[in-house]
């Protein structure tokens, strides 16, 4: 079982923006520009291969949508889609993952030295105090909302 099985189980708090038969998503713990969400699909494999060819289009599909809803929901202006595809990669959590990480103008250098951080495993991970997990609800309220 991965740390995604129990948050999809909802054995551990998470703030979801999307919930279907072949995958969720969810605010990341630790994100790299405010909105940060993962796409995550509830068949708990480590790479993209590793799914089936529908599951892995609908994956990308929902990431599409997030986008759109983050552009919608907190101003953003455009977002990376990024995936460590595999421990050799720098993955952190052996369970496929697509990061939706927003962008909102004139953020280059700290996004920029926080995505080097995140892909070098030098990020600290961690789960956030209750006023952390607050700002994630709120942020996922919005989006969630924007995706309906
Ligand atoms: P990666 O390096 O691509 O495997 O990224 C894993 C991401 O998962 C990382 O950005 C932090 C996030 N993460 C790890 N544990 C948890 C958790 O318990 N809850 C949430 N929401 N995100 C988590």
């Amino acid at each position: 079982m991965t740390i995604f099985d129990h948050l999809i189980a909802g054995a551990l708090p998470a703030s979801f923006v999307h919930q279907d038969e072949r995958c969720v998503a969810f605010m990341d713990i630790s994100p790299i520009t405010p909105g940060h969400v993962l796409v995550v699909p509830r068949q708990s494999v480590a790479t993209l291969d590793a799914l089936d060819a529908e599951a892995r289009a609908h994956l990308w599909e929902v990431a599409r949508k997030v986008g759109v809803a983050q552009r919608q929901a907190l101003g953003s202006v455009a977002q990376h889609l990024l995936v460590n595809d595999g421990p050799g990669a720098s993955q952190s959590v052996p369970h496929v993952h697509i990061h939706v990480i927003p962008r909102y103008g004139g953020d280059t250098l700290r996004t920029v030295t926080r995505l080097i951080a995140h892909v070098s495993m030098l990020a600290t991970r961690r789960r956030p105090r209750e006023k952390g997990r607050e700002q994630l609800q709120a942020l996922a309220q919005r989006i969630a909302t924007a995706m309906a």
